[in-house]
């Protein structure tokens, strides 16, 4: 469920605003005592040099698939961000995100599928009961964070579409707009990424809307974003706009660009280096001593089936 308010910052009182302290220690009461998690939250946008307020508050279960390992600060979850579209420095994507505006949005289900079709990002929304899932996010530049992502099975999404039996593959498309995005082609945009069917029905793949309890920041990828947790972090594809069933592995954004350094598959795997680096340890973000990276990134017992059989060198 999901509230909105329509009113101005005039309406708004001080003591209406949770701070982000009540809001954590709430969320681990509720957590502790196993209650949903009901997380109210206001955000403050900067919009054309005046301060709006609006009110997003998100309720959502939480899931038992979430880790319990501690949260990355709010202020490095939306200001430490890779959105290459938005720039390439980590603080890029929080300084410029602000142009991109993400109502109306529309997400369009295309191709291998007995019932295409379009769905608002309200009703996306409410397709399926939210949920919060605490998940860990390695990227491949070696840092990682813990994350509170609020959301729903990208399988809820996929199974109202109906794929054909000869849908073996998933791609995902995401906003590009010149206007307001980079132009230079550091990546061919619009960025695109792909799961292959059994890993996109996998009860552990996500949509995001929220983090924190509250909307998606849009240095996030807001309004919905896809949340891989046992996968490289690039393959969790922001401010996603077309997703299509296909019966061919999609080409991804970075692949095209560096095929030898980034895989389709892109599983957090220790025992395979980046050509340029290693990927046996990771800098948690708020950490200084680094720690080992787990195999799947500490997946393995939900997903390491899904690939048995497979050569992980040959399939990074
Ligand atoms: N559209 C789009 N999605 C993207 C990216 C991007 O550049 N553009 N970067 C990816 C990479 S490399 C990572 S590590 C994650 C970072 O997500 P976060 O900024 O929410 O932590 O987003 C992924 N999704
Ligand atoms: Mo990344």
């Amino acid at each position: 469920m999901l509230i909105r308010s329509t009113s101005g910052p005039a309406d708004i009182l001080p003591s209406e605003i949770t701070s982000r302290a009540l809001f954590e220690g709430r969320r681990r009461f509720l957590a502790r005592s196993g209650l949903g998690l009901t997380a109210g939250a206001a955000l403050w946008y900067g919009l054309g040099g005046e301060a709006r307020a609006a009110t997003a508050r998100l309720s959502a279960a939480a899931s038992p698939l979430s880790t319990d390992e501690a949260l990355t600060g709010h202020e490095a979850v939306t200001s430490y961000n890779n959105f290459y579209e938005f720039g390439t420095d980590k603080g890029d994507p929080a300084r410029n995100a602000h142009r991109m505006s993400t109502r109306p949005w529309t997400v369009t289900v295309e191709g291998l599928a007995a019932r295409p079709r379009s769905f608002g990002i309200d009703e996306l929304l409410k397709l399926a009961p939210l949920e919060e899932r605490i998940y860990r996010l390695r990227c491949v530049e070696g840092w990682s964070m813990v994350v509170p992502w609020v959301g729903f099975p990208l399988a809820a999404l996929l199974k109202a579409v109906e794929p054909l039996g000869s849908a073996k593959y998933v791609e995902f498309l995401t906003h590009y707009d010149p206007e307001i995005m980079l132009r230079r082609p550091i990546l061919q945009w619009p960025y695109g990424e792909g799961l292959r069917m059994d890993e996109a029905l996998h009860p552990l793949t996500i949509l995001a809307v929220g983090l924190y309890g509250e909307l998606l920041p849009n240095q996030n990828g807001a309004p919905i974003r896809l949340v891989v947790p046992w996968k490289y972090g690039f393959k969790s594809a922001k401010s996603i706009t077309t997703i299509r069933l296909l019966e061919r592995q999609p080409a991804t954004a970075w692949r095209r660009t560096a095929p030898h350094e980034y895989g389709f598959y892109a599983n957090v795997n220790p025992d395979v280096s980046h050509p340029r680096w290693s990927q046996a340890t990771e800098r948690r973000i708020g950490e200084i001593r680094k720690r080992p990276t787990l195999m799947f990134n500490g997946y393995a017992e939900q997903v390491a089936s899904l690939y048995q059989g497979m050569d992980l060198r040959t399939y990074y």
